[in-house]
């Protein structure tokens, strides 16, 4: 996709559109821009997206896409050139009946926006081709906050199963995006202590319990650093991602809500010597699958990427019926859909787990009940 910099340089990137399976409906996923995408990525995250968004019992199909475009630092006008020209390429393979693209990580509303109005210009269509819009145009309530609110529901509903809840817990969360964000403030919500927060630089430490109005004005209005956290909240701590990580924070609760393979072995090990008692996967693959298993064995709560985080895709797809039918509905009734939503996951989760593993693998519980349903589909329709 070819682009001009505020300079007047022609700049090239490469887009992906991964297409994995469309056996129960459209295909269904986000775009990420971020430097490090290449096919493999989007194709990792196109294969989870098949089982996730089969888990949420809503009828879509798997997808991913993205560019290996950096936004950070780019102005507006750069940003909207891009994703001008990225669907000048993508428009002719979309639409709301074959292939509904959302937001990842670099994309969020301000990109969707500026997508949704070339393809409109492109197609003379006017369709629900994306989510996570803007609430002007199409977009539902609660879309923003669905990822990350969707994680602490199956947490707590994890939780509970075992007797327990998120209130009085002390909770290490990574990154400060879209997701890490309403996870902590749906955390905050229901009586955690969210006491970290990160990007890619580093990360920050309360000790008092993160005041997200601060986190939201520098992350979600100044597009600035977490570091300058610590600047603003006197209390705070800021260490540099090069030496630490969140993990080294002793807490009740892990929510990795950056990346993938942001926390391998050796941090579940630090979690685990610290007593952690739940980790909840709100990023795509965050945990490397030796530290999965350290966790396992010892008997930590963890609630795998697919079923964690797919209050987002969920939230998508209620635009997509909102959009079908000319219709908004409130945010409390898009949230308490979500919640019931992240409540059948849970449910089908355990039970698969139940039946094929042992009851807390809620790992094999997610694939398998994932999977049941696309399989079944997919033999139905003639494979
Ligand atoms: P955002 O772009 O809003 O935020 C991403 C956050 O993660 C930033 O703090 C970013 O820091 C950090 N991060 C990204 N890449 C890296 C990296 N390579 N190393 C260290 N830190 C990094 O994205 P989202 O919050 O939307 O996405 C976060 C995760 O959640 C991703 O795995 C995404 O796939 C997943 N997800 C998102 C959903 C959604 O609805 N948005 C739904 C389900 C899953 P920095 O600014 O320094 O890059
Ligand atoms: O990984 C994900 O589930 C997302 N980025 C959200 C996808 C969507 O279509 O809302």
């Amino acid at each position: 996709m070819p682009w001009t910099d505020d300079n007047g340089n022609m700049r090239v990137n490469r887009g992906y559109r991964v297409q994995f399976n469309n056996a129960i409906g459209p295909y269904k996923g986000g775009l990420r821009l971020h430097p490090s995408v290449d096919l493999s990525i989007i194709k990792f995250l196109g294969f989870e997206q098949i089982f996730k968004n089969s888990l949420t019992g809503l009828p879509i199909g798997g997808g991913k896409g993205g560019s290996d475009f950096d936004p950070k630092g780019k102005s507006d006008r750069e940003i909207r050139e891009f994703c001008q020209s990225f669907m000048t390429e993508l428009y002719r393979h979309i639409g709301a009946d074959t292939d509904v693209p959302a937001g990842d990580i670099g994309v969020g509303a301000r990109e969707i926006g500026y997508m949704f109005g070339q393809y409109k210009r492109l197609k003379n269509v006017y369709e629900g081709v994306l989510t996570g819009k803007g609430l002007t145009y199409g977009g539902s309530l609660a879309r923003t906050e669905a990822t990350g609110y969707g994680l602490i529901y199956i947490v707590q509903n994890m939780l509970e199963k075992a007797g327990d809840g998120i209130k009085g817990k002390t909770i290490a969360v990574s990154g400060a995006g879209n997701v890490a964000i309403y996870a902590a403030q749906k955390a905050t919500e229901l009586g955690g202590k969210v006491v970290t927060m990160s990007d890619s630089d580093g990360w920050i430490y309360d000790p008092k319990g993160v005041d997200l109005d601060v986190v939201k004005d520098i992350k979600e209005v100044k597009r600035g650093r977490i570091s300058e956290y610590a600047d603003r909240v006197g209390r705070a701590e800021y260490h540099n991602s090069e030496t630490s990580k969140v993990w080294s924070v002793k807490c009740d609760v892990a929510l990795p809500c950056a990346t993938q393979n942001e926390l391998d072995v050796n941090d579940a090990k630090t979690l685990i010597k610290n007593k952690v008692k739940a980790v909840g996967e709100g990023a795509n693959m965050p945990s490397a699958t030796e530290a999965i298993n350290a966790f396992q064995a010892a008997k930590v709560l963890f609630m795998p990427a697919k079923a964690a985080n797919a209050g987002g895709v969920a939230v998508s797809a209620l635009e997509m019926s909102q959009n079908s039918q000319r219709l908004a509905w409130s945010f409390d009734e898009v949230d308490s859909k979500l919640k019931g939503i992240m409540k059948g996951i849970f449910d089908k989760t355990s039970e698969a787990a139940k039946q094929f593993s042992s009851p807390d693998d809620y790992v094999s519980g997610a694939n398998i009940a994932g999977f049941l349903k696309v399989a079944q589909a997919m033999i139905a329709q003639g494979v």
